[in-house]
């Protein structure tokens, strides 16, 4: 696959039923690599779907799928090092989780536990790990953009070689903060990789309803940076187009722009009604004919690497895991109410130290 900037059409190496369209040995990839992919896709998958059953147990408040998403997510954390930047957003736990966060500290944010590394603190779709340069993202769609950016900036302007990886949605490319964050990335050739996960939906509203533009990555050639517009299902293509990036990034070249065009199976949120506004047909399209997963499972299938036995050993191996890591996060206790005023201001402002003073009395602690 050439990775060229601003084609019409997604850049891909699977086509849809798997069969590679090109070699992607070229990638540098070996089977071990493959396979570790695939791992991913049904890992992260199986934590989503754990997440959400939460919501509908009851025991969790809230719940925002990646489903669907998994190749944009994996594929685009793979290529990062351990101390690069991860901007995720609210829908990007595939990254985080491939990132270093633990399944069991996932369910334990869902849940509010001690687990959480955010401690309960935010809505459920988004820890941070400071160890692991994950940013926690805020419910303020597009707010994080220009944080990333000076985030990336400043490791230009310290000559680090650590890289910045922003992720947002197709909605928060309609906000001021992508605009700006565009800019300042190309005017100072931050080490950025700016990824807009394209799922074509900002809760109801498609993405033709918010751009007059054909691909968003085309908005790249504006700021002055490379745009690529990549089918987001497909984790090889993601994958290489995303290193590619960081390695131009890496090398002092400057940030790009990835529309990673992709579609989400859920609701935007469990408190959405997608039926709605869905037109009738699509979901079970995309589901049938499109799935990331599937479609790396029927690459590695045609290559001889995968047979219908090792993905039933896969699969219970993963439930396992998950089963454990679910029992950790339940183990975990809900942090004491005290907490909420740590980790805010480094000395308390006299009116939350007032608070928490009331508390602490009303608590009898
Ligand atoms: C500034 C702001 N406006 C509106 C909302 C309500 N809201 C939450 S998510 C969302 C849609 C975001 O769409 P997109 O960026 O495409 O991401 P997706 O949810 O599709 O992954 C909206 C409008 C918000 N949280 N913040």
């Amino acid at each position: 696959m050439r990775i060229e900037p601003f084609t019409d059409t997604p850049l891909s190496i699977l086509a849809y039923d798997g069969t590679p369209k090109e070699n992607p040995d070229s990638l540098g990839l070996g089977k071990d690599d493959y396979l570790h992919m695939y791992r991913w896709l049904v890992f992260v998958r199986g934590v989503d779907d754990r997440g959400y059953i939460l919501v509908r147990q009851g025991r969790a408040g809230f719940y925002a799928q990646i489903a669907g998403q998994e190749a944009a997510q994996v594929g685009s954390a793979l290529p990062l090092l351990k101390d690069d930047w991860m901007y995720p957003d609210h829908r990007s736990q595939g990254s985080m989780l491939v990132k270093g966060l633990s399944a069991a500290e996932w369910f334990g944010h869902v849940l509010g536990r001690t687990l959480d590394p955010t401690q309960g603190r935010l809505m459920p779709h988004g820890p941070g790990r400071r160890d692991l340069h994950i940013v926690p993202p805020a419910s303020t769609v597009g707010n994080k953009i220009t944080e990333a950016v000076g985030t990336a900036m400043a490791q230009r302007i310290k000559k680090r070689k650590e890289i910045t990886i922003c992720y947002m949605g197709d909605g928060a490319t309609s906000e001021g903060d992508f605009h700006v964050g565009m800019n300042f990335a190309a005017v100072y050739q931050a080490p950025a990789l700016m990824f807009v996960q394209n799922n074509q939906y900002a809760i109801s509203m498609r993405t033709d309803q918010q751009t007059r533009t054909k691909t968003i990555a085309e908005k790249a050639r504006a700021y002055g940076m490379p745009g690529y517009f990549v089918d987001g299902n497909d984790v090889l293509a993601v994958y290489a187009v995303t290193k590619h990036c960081a390695d131009r990034a890496r090398s002092g070249n400057g940030p790009s722009l990835i529309e990673a065009y992709t579609y989400r199976y859920g609701p935007h949120s469990s408190a959405d009604d997608d039926t709605r506004y869905r037109p009738k047909g699509e979901l079970e399209m995309w589901r049938t004919q499109r799935d990331p997963v599937t479609r790396m499972r029927r690459f590695l299938e045609l290559r001889g690497w995968w047979s219908e036995e090792q993905e039933q050993r896969l699969q219970a191996e993963i439930k396992a895991q998950l089963a454990a890591a679910m029992e950790e996060a339940e183990k975990s206790p809900p942090p004491a109410p005290l907490t909420v005023f740590d980790h805010v201001y480094e000395t308390l402002t006299p009116h939350l130290a007032w608070e928490r003073a009331e508390l602490a009395a009303e608590l009898g602690v």
